[in-house]
C-alpha cells in the first residue's frame, strides 16, 4: 500500500508516473517537523537494516553514516563521501518497523541515517514543498516492487549493449580507434563498442565533429561496423559559446538556455571554455536539445552517454572574476593578503554553489531558481534525447546512459557511476552500489571497469571484469594520462579473452534477466537477504549479490587472494569457467566456504532447483547463437528464456519467452 503526502506546493519532478490521491494526516511511521523545512523523523532499532539510496557511498545497508542528495561532479570517491551526481531520494528501513520512504524532493536532501545519533533516522530539507510517499508491504523486496510499480518501466538499451566495450579519455583520431579495434580482433578478446570521449568533437563543442581527424565520419562508423563495432560518442551538458556555432545561435536566439536573474544567459567554463547550459527543464528547449542528437544519429551512431550534467561548472564568469580580483590585489602586494588567500579562491571556483543560485530555469511560464531544482538537470538532459529518439524512430532502443540522475531518469536511459579510481576497494563499491541503483530503478548500470583515475594492475583489471562480466554496462574505462587501460596491454591476452569470452557465453542468461526485471518493474540485482529473508546472516551480506532468479555471485576484490570466503544460504552449485573453456561444477552444501577462483576464472553459484543457459563462445553479440543454448545447474528444471530481436520493442510477443530443460 502507497500513502502519498503533500506539503506546500511541489515541484513536479515527473519522478512518479502513477497519479496517486493525497492522504490526509500524518504519515504511520516516525514524526514530522515543518518548523524549518521539512524533517521526518524516525527511532530505530538496532537490528534495523536501511537499504535504498542508489548511488550513494558505503554499503548495501545505508545505515551508520550520512547522505546528501545534491547531484555534483565529485571525483573522489572516498568512504566520508555524501554526494555523488546521483539523487536516489527512496529507501526502506526493515526491522521491527518495515516501510519504504520516496521523498520527492528536486532540492537538496539529506538523509541521516544514525551518523549523529546510532538510532536515528532523519531526513530533512531546507524547503518545505515536497511530496512523501510512504510505502507498506510484506517485506523489503515487497515494497520496492511496489515502488518500481509508480515510477514506471525502467528503459531498456538494445542488446548490443550488453556487449563489452572499451573507452578511453584521450582517444583522438580513427588511427586510435582502429588500433583499439584491432588490439581486440586479433587478440580475439571480444568486444562490441568503441566509446568516444570530448575528444572527437571540434573544440568540445556539442553535435560536431573534429573537422580534421573525423572527416567522412559515416564512412568510418561502417568501417568500424564491418568489425562488428559501434562508436558510442559522449555528449557534454554545456554548449560552447562561440559566434557561428548554430547551437550557440539557436539557443540563444529562442532563450533556450539557463538565465542569470537579469535576463541574461548564464555563463559558465567547461571543457569548451565559456559554455551555456541548456535549458532542459523547459519542454521546448528540451525539444530542441535532444533534436540536435541526429546530427550524429544520421551518421549511423546509435549510442551516447552524457556526461557533465550535474552540471559540472569549473568555475562561473563572477567566480573568475572574483578570483581575478584576489590576484590582482595579491599582486598588488596588498597587505594582509597572502598566496594562500589566492589558492583559496582558486580552490573555490568550481561547483561553487554560489554559481548554482545564479541561475534560472523556465518552466510552463514559471522562472525557477537552478539550486532548488539542481537535482534534475542531468535526468532531463538524458530524457531530451531520450524523447528525441522516440520520435526519430519510434520502434528502436538506443543505447544512452547519463552520469548525473534523479528517479525518473530511470525511465530514459542508465547511469554509468563515475569517476571511480583503479581501487580495490572500489570494485567492491561497485559491487555494493548495484542492488541499491536497481531498487531505485537504474537497470542499466556498471562502473569504469579497471576504474578510471589511476593506474590499475593486471590482476585488479582481471578482476573488476569478473565482475564486470555481470553488470548490464560492461566497459572498461581509463582518465586521460593513466597507464594504458585496454586488455591487450597487458601481456598473455588470453586471459582477458577467457574472462569476457564468459560474458557472452551468459549473454543470453543476462538478457532475458535483465529484460525480465525491466518488463515486470523487478530486481536484476538483489541483496541476500530478498531471497532469504529468514536468514538472519543473509542480512550482513555485502559482498555477494543475487542476479536474477537463478545465481548468485561472489567476485574475489582483494590483492593477491586465490579465492574467497562465501555464504551460501542453501545448497548451490559453484560454477567455474576455466580458461581452457571446461567448467568446473560442485555442488556445495549451505554454510560458508572457501572457494579457490584464479585469476583467470569465472565463478557463479547455481541456486538450487535452477539452470541457465550458457551459449557457445562469440567475439560479439550479434554472433551469438541462441538456438543452441545448453543448461547448466540442477536437472530436471526448467529456464523461461527471453529472447527478442534486440533492436525494436516488441516486448510483449509471447514468442519471445520459452521454456528450456536440464
Ligand atoms: O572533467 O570527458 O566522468 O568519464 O572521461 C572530466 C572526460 C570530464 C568526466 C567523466 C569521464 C570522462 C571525462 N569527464
Amino acid at each position: 500500500m502507497i500513502q502519498k503526502y503533500i506539503y506546500g506546493n511541489p515541484f513536479e519532478t515527473e519522478a512518479v508516473t502513477v497519479s496517486l490521491p493525497a492522504s490526509a494526516g500524518q504519515p504511520g511511521y516516525g514524526t514530522i517537523d515543518l518548523t524549518d523545512g521539512f524533517c521526518f523523523a524516525y527511532t530505530m532499532t538496532d537490528t534495523d537494516v536501511v537499504y535504498g539510496l542508489g548511488e550513494a557511498s558505503r554499503g548495501i545497508n545505508k545505515r551508520g553514516y550520512i547522505y546528501v542528495s545534491h547531484c555534483n561532479d565529485t571525483p573522489e570517491h572516498t568512504e566520508d563521501l555524501r554526494s555523488m551526481y546521483g539523487a536516489h531520494n527512496f529507501l526502506v528501513v526493515d526491522g521491527t518497523q518495515t516501510f519504504g520512504l520516496f521523498i520527492d524532493y528536486p532540492g537538496d536532501l539529506t538523509f541521516d541515517i544514525g551518523y549523529t545519533r546510532l538510532d536515528a533516522l532523519e531526513i530533512s530539507c531546507a524547503g518545505s514543498d515536497l511530496a512523501l510517499y510512504v510505502i507498506e508491504g510484506e517485506n523489503p523486496y515487497d515494497i520496492v516492487k511496489q515502488f518500481r510499480k509508480i515510477i514506471g518501466r525502467s528503459y531498456i538499451p538494445p542488446k548490443f549493449a550488453f556487449g563489452y566495450s572499451q573507452s578511453r579519455w584521450g582517444y583522438k583520431t580513427k588511427e586510435d580507434f582502429r588500433k583499439v579495434a584491432a588490439g581486440y580482433r586479433e587478440n580475439h578478446i571480444p568486444i562490441d563498442m568503441i566509446y568516444m570521449d570530448i575528444d572527437y568533437m571540434q573544440d568540445y563543442k556539442d553535435f560536431t565533429l573534429d573537422e580534421e581527424n573525423f572527416s567522412d565520419f559515416p564512412a568510418f562508423v561502417q568501417e568500424m561496423k564491418e568489425q562488428n563495432l559501434r562508436l558510442i560518442p559522449i555528449i557534454d551538458a554545456g554548449v560552447k559559446v562561440e559566434k557561428g556555432y548554430s547551437i550557440y545561435e539557436e539557443g540563444v536566439e529562442n532563450r533556450y538556455f539557463c538565465q542569470r536573474e537579469d535576463g541574461s544567459d548564464f555563463t559558465a567554463a567547461v571543457w569548451p571554455g565559456d559554455t551555456h547550459f541548456p535549458d532542459v527543464l523547459n519542454p521546448k528547449a528540451r525539444e530542441w536539445f535532444g533534436g540536435h542528437y541526429k546530427f550524429l544519429t544520421d551518421q549511423g551512431i546509435e549510442g551516447f552517454w552524457n556526461d557533465m550534467n550535474e552540471p559540472a561548472i569549473f568555475y562561473s564568469t563572477e567566480g573568475k572574476e572574483e578570483a581575478e580580483e584576489i590576484m590582482r590585489r595579491f599582486l598588488s602586494k596588498e597587505e594582509g593578503l597572502s598566496l594562500l588567500d589566492v589558492q583559496e579562491a582558486l580552490a573555490k571556483l568550481a561547483n561553487n554553489p554560489k554559481d548554482y543560485a545564479a541561475f534560472y530555469h523556465q518552466v510552463n511560464g514559471e522562472r525557477i531558481r537552478h539550486d532548488k531544482v539542481n537535482n534534475l538537470f542531468g535526468y532531463n538532459m538524458t530524457r531530451a534525447a531520450g524523447e528525441a529518439f522516440e520520435r526519430f524512430a519510434p520502434n528502436t532502443r538506443f543505447l544512452l546512459f547519463s552520469r548525473s540522475s534523479y528517479i525518473g531518469m530511470h525511465r530514459y536511459g542508465g547511469i554509468w557511476t563515475g569517476d571511480n579510481k583503479s581501487w580495490w576497494s572500489h570494485l567492491l563499491l561497485n559491487l555494493k552500489m548495484l542492488p541499491s541503483l536497481n531498487m531505485c530503478g537504474f537497470l542499466y548500470t556498471g562502473a569504469d571497469l579497471g576504474g578510471f583515475g589511476a593506474d590499475t594492475t593486471r590482476d585488479l583489471l582481471l578482476r573488476w571484469l569478473a565482475l564486470g562480466v555481470f553488470t548490464p554496462l560492461m566497459r572498461n574505462h581509463a582518465a586521460w594520462g593513466t597507464r594504458e587501460q585496454e586488455c591487450y596491454q597487458f601481456g598473455d591476452t588470453a586471459d582477458f579473452a577467457h574472462v569476457i569470452g564468459v560474458r557472452y557465453r551468459l549473454v543470453p542468461y543476462l538478457y532475458s534477466e535483465y529484460m525480465k526485471a525491466a518488463l515486470s518493474d523487478d530486481l536484476y540485482f538483489k541483496p541476500l537477504s530478498f531471497v532469504y529473508p529468514k536468514d538472519a546472516f543473509a542480512r550482513q551480506v555485502e559482498d555477494q549479490l543475487i542476479l536474477g532468479d537463478e545465481i548468485m555471485i561472489a567476485p574475489v576484490y582483494t590483492q593477491n587472494a586465490a579465492g574467497r570466503y562465501v555464504y551460501l544460504p542453501e545448497e548451490m552449485k559453484l560454477v567455474k569457467f576455466l580458461p581452457d573453456g571446461s567448467l568446473y561444477e560442485e555442488i556445495l552444501p549451505a554454510g560458508h566456504h572457501y572457494v579457490e577462483i584464479a585469476l583467470n576464472e569465472v565463478a557463479l553459484f547455481i541456486r538450487q532447483g535452477k539452470c541457465i543457459p550458457v551459449a557457445k563462445p562469440a567475439e560479439y553479440v550479434d554472433a551469438i547463437d541462441t538456438t543452441n543454448l545448453t543448461l547448466l545447474g540442477y536437472t530436471g528444471t526448467s529456464y523461461e528464456l527471453y529472447e527478442d530481436d534486440g533492436v525494436h520493442k516488441d516486448y510483449e510477443n509471447p514468442e519471445n519467452r520459452r521454456i528450456l530443460t536440464c
